[in-house]
């Protein structure tokens, strides 16, 4: 089964809105196995944005994530990559598709209130830079026979 790393980014939570974040996703299906709040440091910050260093927003990207607490997620589920993508909407909030998180709380890429990993060579590295393996759940969950055929 696919998983993904989500998150919860520190203009989300100062925001309010941990809950409506979840909620879009949990609502689609996707299983929680892993959350935690947290507050992400400097080096792994650097490390999670490794691809995006030399970037003339990198250093902003940096201060941003670091500024407040974020909610970290793994959501497990067929296509969960590109489920919670389409869920978060385009990285510029003002071309996500309305109904989207970034299009529905966001008027700036800097803060677009969400992250979600890109690919699943991503997703694995970015999960096992947030979660210890036994961090993770794997869980059975009663309502899958109704959510997956
Ligand atoms: P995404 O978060 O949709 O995967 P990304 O990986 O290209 O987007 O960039 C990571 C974050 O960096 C993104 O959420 C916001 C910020 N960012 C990207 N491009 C930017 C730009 N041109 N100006 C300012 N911030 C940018
Ligand atoms: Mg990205």
């Amino acid at each position: 089964m696919d998983r993904t790393l989500i998150i919860v980014k520190p203009d989300a939570v100062q925001r309010g809105l941990i809950g409506e974040i979840i909620a879009r996703f949990e609502g689609r299906g996707l299983k929680i196995v892993g959350m935690k709040l947290m507050q992400i440091d400097e080096a792994l910050a650097r490390r999670h944005y490794g691809v995006h260093e030399g970037k003339p927003f990198f250093e902003g990207l940096i201060r941003y994530i670091t500024s407040a607490p974020v909610v970290v997620m793994v959501l497990q589920g067929p296509g969960a990559i590109e489920a919670a993508r389409s869920t978060m909407g385009a990285t510029n909030p003002v071309q996500a598709a309305p109904g989207t998180i970034r299009a529905d709380y966001g008027l700036e890429i800097g803060r677009n209130l969400v992250h979600g990993s890109d690919g699943p060579e991503t997703a694995r590295k970015e999960i096992d830079l947030f979660f210890r393996e036994e961090e993770l759940v794997d869980w059975a969950r009663e309502a899958d026979r109704w959510i997956l055929e």
